[in-house]
């Protein structure tokens, strides 16, 4: 074991806001060169770091995060997770990460806080219906839990829903996986890191990756950094909402824009929601943290920016949509909002890949979804850059079906409209 902190420093630093866990993190320097570099220190790239040591026996490993851990859409996401998409490459890909989860907690012995306590999302027109039968049954047909709820079901499943006919988009009925649910965030990214660390991983924050360097054959030979250049003949990025920008340092154009996406959380209150609750069609999805927030999330706003925030009127209608649906909730307070910068592909679907640049590989373009698939993505980076050659699961998500017209077309089980 060669862990520099415990878990109670990391929890303890985190919650008090005090940084000694970070100045150690910072003090890890950076080695003139490694067998393997993970670009972006969120909960995909640390996960990544892990299974490289872990199963890959590649320990020689630094993750350059150019901020702080978690700070990224890891620590801003509202946690759902669940596997109900539609195309079996996708389903297989998601339910491979909740499988994952399901042991997550032991396998990094860190509490990640999954709660499997059902994911409901709701029909509120004919479309709607039809869509999500559609989804039932092709989650059916793939081995991956879904079921449908009459009104009255969805009620008793999640009593402070309003199923009045008085509403401007009645609830018609919804699709619950039970096997989905929520994690704290946090913590996911923290358990990753001191199991990656405990592995030998060096994990270098305050570290932005400014360039890479290619040797005269085109493949990849070093990182540029304010930290100085890093040399490896193997370099995965995982850095959500800039992967174009990074990529392009290596002339690689990735099909991708760049979107905030925002959400809230109300004042704490004592257990009163128990499941998740998402629609797309009034763009609301909310559920409880375990501190007792209403934990509610918005639509991408219109725009493409980096900045970490949206524009105020989206998160207002989207609590205009909670209000109509939770009448209970109208007179709660709102204590925080904030936005993170998601990466949307054509077709929703994320890249885990190789990409044409030897030594290069990416995972990226999980849009608003990507905080569920954590395990899995960092899982299946991780087999990819150990190999040179995707994991079956991951096969089918490359660069390349850009080009090649073999999309994955996943926006309607987006769940949240962009
Ligand atoms: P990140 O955590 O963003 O990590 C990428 C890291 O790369 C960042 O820390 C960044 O600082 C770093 N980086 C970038 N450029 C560089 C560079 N040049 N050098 C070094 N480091 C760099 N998904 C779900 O499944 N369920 C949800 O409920 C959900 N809700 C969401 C709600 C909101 C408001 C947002 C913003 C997102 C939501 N998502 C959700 C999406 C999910 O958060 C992301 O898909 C997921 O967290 C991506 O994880 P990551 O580790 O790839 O990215
Ligand atoms: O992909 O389930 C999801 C999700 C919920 C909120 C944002 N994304």
């Amino acid at each position: 074991m060669r862990s520099r902190f415990s878990g109670w420093s990391l929890l303890l630093g985190g919650l008090t806001g005090q940084r000694g866990w970070r100045e150690q993190w910072r003090a890890a320097t950076p080695k003139k060169g490694y067998d393997a570099l993970i670009v972006g220190g969120g909960g995909h790239g640390l996960a990544a770091a892990y299974y490289l040591a872990k199963e890959h026996g590649i320990r020689n490993v630094a993750v350059l995060e150019k901020g702080w851990i978690g700070g990224g859409n890891t620590g801003r996401n509202t946690t759902v997770i669940r596997s109900n998409y539609l195309f079996s490459e996708s389903s297989s890909l998601y339910d491979h990460a909740v499988k994952l989860w399901e042991t997550l907690s032991q396998e990094l012995n860190y509490n990640v806080m999954y709660s499997p306590r059902g994911v409901l999302m709701l029909a509120h027109n004919v479309h709607d219906c039809q869509v999500s039968q559609r989804h039932i049954h092709a989650n059916y047909a793939n081995g991956v839990d879904n079921e449908w709820l009459t009104p009255a079901q969805a009620k008793a499943y999640c009593p402070p829903l309003n199923i009045g006919s008085e509403l401007r988009y009645p609830v018609l009925g919804g699709a619950l996986q039970r096997r989905g649910g929520t994690a704290r965030h946090d913590a996911v990214a923290w358990g990753y890191a001191r199991a990656a660390d405990a592995l030998g991983v060096d994990i270098i924050e305050n570290c932005e990756v400014t360039g890479l360097k290619r040797d005269a054959n085109g493949a990849v030979v070093a990182v540029e950094t304010n930290r100085g250049v890093i040399e490896s003949r193997r370099i995965g990025v995982s850095a959500a909402g800039h992967s174009t920008v990074v990529l392009q340092m290596a002339g690689v154009r990735l099909p991708l824009e760049s979107f905030p996406l925002q959400a809230l959380v109300s004042e704490p209150v004592k257990p009163i929601f128990p499941c998740v609750v998402m629609s797309n069609t009034i763009h609301a999805y909310i559920s409880q943290s375990d501190k007792g927030e209403l934990v509610i999330g918005a639509s991408t706003d219109a725009y493409t920016s980096y900045t970490q925030r949206g524009a105020l009127h989206v998160s207002l209608h989207t609590l205009e949509a909670v209000c109509e649906l939770f009448p209970a909730f109208r007179r709660m307070r709102m204590l925080r909002n904030w936005g993170g910068i998601v990466d949307v592909t054509p077709d929703r679907s994320p890249i885990v890949a190789k990409t044409p640049v030897p030594g290069l590989y990416v995972n990226c373009g999980w849009g608003t979804g990507g905080f569920k698939a954590t395990p899995g993505a960092g899982h299946l980076l991780a087999w990819t850059m150990a190999h040179d050659a995707p994991h079956p699961l991951n096969a089918a998500f490359t660069i390349e079906r850009f080009r090649d017209g073999l999309l994955i077309d996943e926006a309607a089980a987006a769940a949240v409209s962009h």
